[in-house]
């Protein structure tokens, strides 16, 4: 991994040569030497998340987690199968048709799995499924049922316990399961009784979420990675007259060949696109003079990484693209200092809007002072988002942003991201024309560390002489 150096040591670096694809076989990856088994979450790490969260819990309470229901694209073609973020990680078991039950104190075993049993004609059509032996011998569970039986044997482990801890309202299916179960429970013999309380579970594991742990920041430095590879591959291939999805294409074959798959949909978005906040369209055609701005991310191994990068099309920027570049820029390192433990969470979000208001009103795009701007909230025509968001197995990811009211203090191992931007509508006509339908964003993921932070991303450049450089260089065959 790259440690943090100062910014004049990096411009130097980055003329000398242009940054390396990180070196990566076909056996999968080989990022500074750590290799696929040194990546992969260790089954105790499980285990330790499961104890962790029966402890909060309690003794008198018991734990529901389901896995992500398949998802139908159209008549009987399936999306692409992606695990619950909750269930991944408290089980790392990967298949859907399966339900977690922590039942602390529980004589039998307190980890319980319920999941498809191997079935030779199912796996002669869907391979190989791993089964209740192996979610015991291999998954680290203390005890498994086929999920078939879970209507006959989990209400009765839920008899006696006070209360129940699950997500409810996001999966119909599951609520109405659960409702069953507790159907059941009443009519157990001689009477069960029903748990007093329902609790929603978030409140406790989304907070076990926001710390991420050694291992899996080894799997968003990995992630990050392939996001960057996926981005330089990106520029080679975005020239004038080819199209925005070509360049999502290469994104994407720069992911998947290093078996990771997209986090979300990518923006590929060409000149004014990229004044549209989530533009997915991506079918313009890119033009000379234009800037195109990406933003795309790898998910590996569930876990999501986010880069932001916005480049002039024909290899240069314009005068006024680059001096709205400067300003996102300096808004951006100004946010990124901002990340360090101690700090809230919007200490980020506040310096940038100071730098782009200053820099708004310098340019004349906005009249009078950055403090008037700042007070009576008008940069938001030009920035109505957020500075950044967590960052972890879901791309916006869980955790509190405000605790009793107030912005939360950063500690280490929190991840997020910083990705202010400038954004003047193709339609604003309080601007000169020459502003008018430029969209910058510049998104790094950053890492709280013990006495600062650790920018995941940061092999991507983004000054614009390094981004310059890096173009002219490319073979636009
Ligand atoms: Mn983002």
């Amino acid at each position: 991994m790259h440690g943090a150096r100062p910014i004049s040591q990096r411009h130097r670096a980055l003329k000398r040569a242009a940054p390396r694809l990180s070196t990566v076989g076909s056996a999968g990856f080989d990022i500074g030497g750590i290799g696929p088994a040194a990546l992969a979450i260790a089954p105790d790490e499980f285990a330790n998340r499961r104890r962790q969260l029966m402890q909060m819990a309690g003794d008198d309470a018991v734990m529901l987690v389901a896995a992500a229901p398949e998802r139908m694209r159209n008549a009987d073609a399936a999306w692409p199968y992606r695990q619950d973020s909750d269930f991944h990680y408290l089980t790392g078991f990967p298949e859907p048709a399966a339900v977690l039950a922590l039942l602390p104190g529980r004589q039998h075993g307190e980890a319980v799995l319920f999941c498809r049993e191997r079935d030779p004609v199912y796996e002669r059509w869907h391979g190989e499924s791993i089964g209740t032996e192996r979610a015991v011998t291999e998954f680290g569970m203390d005890d498994a049922f086929p999920i078939e039986d879970i209507d006959d044997i989990l209400p009765g482990m839920i008899e006696g316990r006070a209360r129940v801890y699950c997500h409810f309202g996001s999966v119909p299916e599951f609520d109405a399961r659960l409702l069953d179960w507790m159907r059941r429970l009443r009519q157990l013999r001689g009477g069960g009784v029903v748990p007093k309380e329902f609790v929603a579970l978030g409140h406790l594991l989304h907070d076990l979420r926001l710390y991420k742990s050694r291992a899996e920041l080894k799997l968003m430095r990995a992630s990050a990675a392939v996001a960057v590879d996926a981005h330089l591959a990106a520029l080679q291939v975005a020239v004038p007259g080819r199209r925005e999805y070509e360049v999502e294409a290469e994104l994407l074959r720069a992911m998947r060949s290093r078996g990771a798959v997209s986090a979300f949909a990518p923006t590929v978005a060409a000149g004014a696109n990229a004044c549209v906040m989530h533009y997915q369209s991506n079918r313009a055609v890119l033009r000379e003079g234009e800037l195109l701005l990406i933003d795309a991310g790898a998910e590996l191994d569930c876990y999501a990484s986010d880069i932001s990068r916005t480049f002039p099309v024909g290899g240069r920027y314009s005068r006024e693209q680059r001096a709205l570049y400067e300003v996102v820029l300096a808004a951006q390192l100004a946010a990124i200092d901002e990340v360090r433990p101690g700090l809230p969470f919007n200490a980020s979000h506040t310096a940038a809007v100071r730098v782009l208001a200053e820099g708004l009103c310098q340019l004349g795009l906005l009249r009078g002072s950055a403090d008037a701007a700042i007070a009576d909230e008008s940069y938001k025509r030009f920035f109505p988002a957020k500075t950044g968001h967590w960052l972890g197995m879901d791309v916006h990811d869980v955790g509190d942003y405000r605790v009793g009211g107030e912005s939360r203090v950063l500690e280490p191992n929190m991840v997020l991201t910083v990705e202010p931007g400038l954004y003047i509508a193709p339609d604003d006509y309080s601007v000169a024309e020459r502003w008018r339908g430029i969209g910058i964003r510049i998104e790094d993921d950053v890492a709280v560390t013990r006495d600062g932070h650790e920018v995941l991303t940061e092999r991507m450049p983004k000054e614009a002489e390094a981004i310059e450089a890096l173009l002219a260089a490319r073979s636009t065959g």
